[in-house]
């Protein structure tokens, strides 16, 4: 029996999203989709046999054909659309962030309490992918010892006009903020953001590149430099320096080309082709969990602290102090033994 998904924004990565449901993974299909732009909503189904076209998505989420629910509208919108399938009692997989504030992801937090049982994963996909997981195998392993430090940089080739400094940290450091918390299997616990020589690429205003430095409550520094105008192409990068040795994120899979004078590999052109295995990997685990009556993956706490985190970010990057990162205390729905 197929899952059946509704879909709520279907701009670029919804898209991609109905590609992976409908092409690439298993066990479930699209049966609705929505979109503020109704005539793209309608351009998108004509290419999906048997989905309905909603008006809005309160009505999609109310559709008694639709089990489960994907949210992949702009981020100021998430809020309301997660609310609602808590309250409808329907899985629901969000794209980051969760929400845009620290309250709007409070008033999510309580409501899945409330609610008593976990219905929110957050699509943080870094999680999923082959190279940061084979790094954290290695640091949470201790065969070389206790992490001291990470070093991390988050290249983009190049972002749209409407891209802020601000959204350099909200929008892409987003991830490294998450990517930290679950390498470290530990909390923030404060933030620093650097604004150095600014690149000439960048547009008036912008600061870029960023150098964000997050503080983990267990002591572990974390050094992300966050350039949103690199050109050359999508380079992530990751090393993290421990006691008794080093453990490097190794590059995207791929051929290594050695030829006279040259050692050559590709360089991703973008976010979608370094980590289209990882997203796929996180949409199976989802349909998978969801299917079994759960769900799996980063929760609605991880969406709340890199929110918190981020918030923070940018009041720091506004001071340029070190800002200590508040957290709320955990509800009990999301401690590790209650399997979260
Ligand atoms: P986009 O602008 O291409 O698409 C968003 C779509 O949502 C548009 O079609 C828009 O019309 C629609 N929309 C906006 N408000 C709506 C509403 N209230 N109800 C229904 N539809 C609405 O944006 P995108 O790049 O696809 O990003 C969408 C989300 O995915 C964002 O939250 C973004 O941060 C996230 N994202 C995540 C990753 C990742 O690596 N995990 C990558 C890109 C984007
Ligand atoms: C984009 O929204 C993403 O989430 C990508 O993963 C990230 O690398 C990029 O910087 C963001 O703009």
């Amino acid at each position: 029996m197929s899952l059946n998904v509704g879909v709520i924004g279907v701009g670029m990565i919804g898209q991609d999203h109905i590609r992976r449901l409908t092409h690439v993974l298993s066990g479930a299909r699209v049966a609705a989709v929505t979109d503020v732009d109704l005539d793209r909503a309608r351009a998108v189904a004509d290419d999906l046999p048997g989905v309905t076209v909603h008006g809005s998505g309160e009505d999609l989420i109310a559709d008694p054909a639709v089990d489960a629910v994907v949210v992949t509208s702009w981020g100021p919108t998430h809020e309301a659309y997660v609310l609602a399938c808590i309250a409808a009692g329907k899985q629901v997989f969000c794209e980051k962030p969760l929400a845009t504030t620290r309250e709007a992801c409070d008033r999510i937090v309580d409501a899945e309490v409330a609610a008593g049982r976990r219905l929110v994963m957050v699509g943080f996909m870094r999680r999923y992918d082959p190279q940061y997981r084979a790094m954290k195998e290695i640091v949470t392993s201790g065969e070389i010892g206790a992490p001291l430090l990470m070093h991390a940089a988050h290249r983009n080739p190049s972002v749209p006009d409407f891209f802020t400094s601000d959204m350099t940290i909200n929008d892409s450091t987003v991830h490294d903020i998450d990517v930290a918390r679950w390498m470290f299997d530990d909390e923030l616990a404060a933030v620093t953001v650097l604004k150095g020589r600014v690149s000439r690429k960048a547009k008036a205003g912008f600061h870029d590149p960023l150098l964000v430095v997050l503080q983990m409550a267990g002591g572990v520094l974390v050094d992300v430099e966050a350039m949103v105008n690199a050109g050359f192409g999508y380079d992530i990068r990751g090393e993290v320096v421990c006691e008794d040795g080093t453990v490097e994120l190794s590059e995207s899979a791929g051929a290594v080309v050695k030829s006279a004078g040259r050692y050559a590999g590709r360089v991703p052109a973008n976010w979608r082709e370094r980590f289209v295995g990882a997203f796929d990997t996180e949409f199976q685990a989802w349909i998978d969990a969801v299917t079994a009556g759960g769900t799996t993956g980063p929760s609605a706490w991880d969406g709340y602290a890199t929110t918190v985190g981020c918030e923070t970010g940018l009041a720091a990057l506004r001071s340029g102090q070190r800002e200590p990162i508040v957290l709320r205390e955990r509800p009990d729905l999301y401690k590790p033994e209650a399997g979260a």
